[in-house]
């Protein structure tokens, strides 16, 4: 079982957190916390991501939203870890659906296929996928670029929530509107994750913690185990369908969702 308590104490959890938050402002990396503090709580994680937070919102940066992270068996695979884990999404971390989207003052980008969800009203407590979708006013293809502080992105669990999940950046298409009829289908939509028009990840959003309303139902419950909730307005993605892939100079990455469409950037 992963340990929940805090622990550390409060000039610790500013100190990390506003060394992560000048790593990600000057794209530099470092070793991940737990190979320094041991007995990191996730606890402790998520009360370092928390004073990042609040540092970027004294720069006057925005939360439109959250992350789930590490839902897929993908992912978990691939970064080792085993635990679903959330962060928040903000307006400066937005891209335009076609944008550029510069390398430059990055660490080492990785890009992931992602479904978003736009709640049409608050959701709290603990609902199930159902309940969850219907709270949607409307769902759309995303992808997220993450771009982990840490060396190599080798980190364990509480040094990833500190992290804020890697979140870098993200860019959502055009919203479909979803209603509790469209549960079934939304369950499984065929996911493509393309470079230069060439086929590179092939998934499905059944890959998405078994259905991504899950996935946002699970969100909901974990946030309500620390009294919190999502409001109407949030987005939310809800974690990647296949394994991320590093993303280089001068490519364009486009992601098509079977019934939703696609939507793009360019390096
Ligand atoms: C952690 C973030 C995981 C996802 O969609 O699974 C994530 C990482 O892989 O660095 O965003
Ligand atoms: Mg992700």
């Amino acid at each position: 079982m992963p340990v929940l308590n805090a622990s550390l104490a409060r000039e610790e959890v500013e100190r990390w957190a506003s060394t992560l938050d000048r790593m990600q402002l000057e794209a530099r990396e470092l070793d991940r916390i737990t190979s320094v503090i041991p007995s990191l709580s996730i606890g402790d994680g998520y009360r370092i991501q928390e004073a990042g937070l609040a540092l970027r919102a004294a720069r006057g940066e925005k939360i439109i939203g959250m992350k789930m992270g590490l839902t897929s068996k993908a992912k978990m695979r691939q970064m080792g870890v085993e635990s679903p884990i959330f962060g928040a999404l903000t307006d400066r971390m937005a891209l335009v659906d076609g944008a550029r989207f510069a390398l430059a003052g990055t660490i080492h980008p990785k890009i992931e296929p992602e479904i978003a969800f736009l709640l049409a009203r608050d959701l709290r407590g603990r609902p199930t996928a159902r309940e969850a979708l219907d709270a949607c006013a409307s769902i759309a293809p995303a992808m997220e670029i993450i771009d982990s502080r840490y060396r190599n992105f080798n980190f364990q669990l509480p040094d990833v929530v500190a992290d804020n999940c890697s979140g870098s950046a993200f860019v959502v298409g055009k919203w479909s509107r979803a209603t509790s009829e469209d549960f079934e289908r939304i369950g499984n939509l065929g996911m493509v994750l393309a470079v230069d028009g060439r086929a590179d990840q092939f998934g499905s959003s059944a890959a998405i913690y078994g259905h991504p309303a899950e996935s946002l139902a699970e969100l909901c419950r974990m946030l309500d185990a620390r009294g919190q909730g999502l409001r109407a307005g949030d987005l939310v993605l809800a974690g990647a369908s296949t394994q991320a892939i590093p993303l280089e100079a001068g490519h364009r990455y486009e992601l098509a969702v079977q019934d939703l469409g696609a939507v793009a950037i360019s390096t």
